[in-house]
């Protein structure tokens, strides 16, 4: 990587701190994904955005500052990603995944909140995260208790902010909610912009997250092959990838690797070997660096075929429809587009457990292995009806609650070992 300190400086980052982050997840990084076996080539392009993650992308988004873009930064696939680009906008995920100043955070937050919140609280407050600083607006939403409360406290550490109602449930009353919300936001948008989104730039913006979603659909669709073509630790990266590079580039990256993972799979060639045990993931959204569970469940020999997640396919599937004529129709579009997503925060929420079952089905897997944070009671709270309903089915279920710290790789390390013995 060049030389970023200045840029670093600029944003107002902790060098020290900043570069034991670093210097951290490139040995997590070369020890869990450069290890791997019967890479395909084209992860080299996502091995090069992850190693400069930090350095030329923050570069790039700087660039696209200077030429009048504002980057707009959330934690949550129900922001739309078609609003900010229509809008001229850039859109980054800042979900963080890993435990930083944690005595800093507890000074703020409860020590029972979910790791996923500690986290982005962490890299806020040790100054580690370019994302968050480069970010010209940075909106939180009402979902769990644990995000709402803390956006609370959050919303005065940062300049910008813009706080998003969310439904709870799927109601006619809670689509008009989102609808209003969403409209909410496209007058944030223009207000910063100070330029009114027309119905081109809505048209171009479904454009293009709907291509960089029918990548990732086809990359999902090529893992049902056995022997599966790629890990599920790639595929997970990849979809973490989605959040932060430009979704152009990004889109012809994937489907570049899909091209190559397809004559993969004519000549029968996997990341494992064929038969190996097939597990889908389904809980909490895992952001980067948390890639613990995955390397836990793939060092058994076994392989992640799909993630139910927001970093996966709960947050990527379906596209939206782009062919009304009217600004009020294609906003129509996207609500019914993200009104579909089945967070565990909604109630009732048996579509979830439906597309698990789906899922699972699709891609011919073994097991369904249920990844909850701890404390995060939305997901906790749904994982027994989620066993319970799956089992019935007949499809086994290992429910795994967890953190971000190491502490606990040899007890889940014996539970999934167990369990991959089980289903194979
Ligand atoms: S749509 S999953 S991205 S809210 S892990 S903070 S739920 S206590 S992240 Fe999410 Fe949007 Fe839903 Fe998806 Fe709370 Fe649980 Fe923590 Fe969580």
């Amino acid at each position: 990587m060049a030389d970023y300190t200045k840029m670093w400086t600029d944003l107002g980052l902790n060098l020290d701190n900043h570069d034991a982050l670093l210097e951290n997840l490139g040995g997590a990084y070369q020890s869990i994904f450069m290890s791997q076996e019967h890479r395909p080539e084209g992860m080299g392009y996502f091995d090069f955005v992850m190693s400069e993650a930090h350095g030329l992308r923050i570069q790039e988004l700087r660039d696209e500052q200077e030429a009048g873009r504002k980057i707009i930064g959330s934690f949550c696939v129900f922001v739309p990603e078609e609003l900010v680009l229509a809008a001229g906008c850039t859109s980054v995920g800042l979900c963080a995944g890993a435990d930083f100043a944690q005595e800093e955070v507890e000074k703020v937050l409860p020590r029972n909140t979910c790791s996923l919140i500690k986290s982005f609280f962490g890299f806020k407050l040790g100054k580690v995260c370019p994302y968050m600083e480069v970010s010209d607006l940075i909106v939180g939403e009402n979902t769990c208790d644990g995000k709402k409360k803390s956006f609370e406290i959050f919303s005065q550490m940062v300049p910008n902010f813009f706080q998003m109602d969310l439904p709870q449930n799927k109601a006619p009353m809670a689509r008009k909610l989102l609808k209003h919300e969403y409209e909410a936001f496209i007058a944030k948008l223009e207000e910063m912009t100070g330029k009114r989104i027309g119905l081109e730039d809505l048209k171009q913006g479904i454009a293009t997250v709907n291509a960089k979603r029918n990548a990732l659909a086809r990359l999902s669709k090529l893992r049902t092959a056995n022997p599966s073509p790629i890990s599920g630790l790639d595929a997970l990266l990849i979809n973490q990838i989605a959040f932060l590079d430009n979704p152009v580039r990004f889109t012809g990256k994937v489907n570049a690797l899909c091209d190559e993972l397809e004559l993969l799979v004519k000549e029968n060639k996997g990341a494992k070997v064929e038969n190996a045990p097939r597990v889908v993931i389904s809980g909490c959204p895992m952001a980067i660096p948390n890639w613990k569970v995955p390397a836990v469940i793939e060092a058994t020999g076994a392989v992640i075929v799909g993630e139910e997640s927001c970093i996966g396919e709960r947050g990527q599937r379906n596209t939206t429809d782009a062919s009304a004529d009217t600004i009020d129709g294609l906003i129509d579009a996207v609500v019914d587009r993200y009104f579909k997503i089945d967070c565990a925060v909604f109630t009732p929420n048996q579509e979830r457990v439906e597309h698990i079952k789906e899922m699972a089905k699709n891609t011919n897997a073994d097991g369904v292995i249920h990844y909850g944070l701890q404390f995060c009671q939305p997901y906790i709270m749904e994982s027994f009806s989620v066993e319970k309903t799956l089992e019935k089915d007949g499809v086994s279920v290992l429910r795994l609650e967890t953190d971000y710290s190491q502490e606990d790789m040899g007890q889940l390390s014996t539970r999934v070992e167990a369990f991959v013995e089980i289903i194979k």
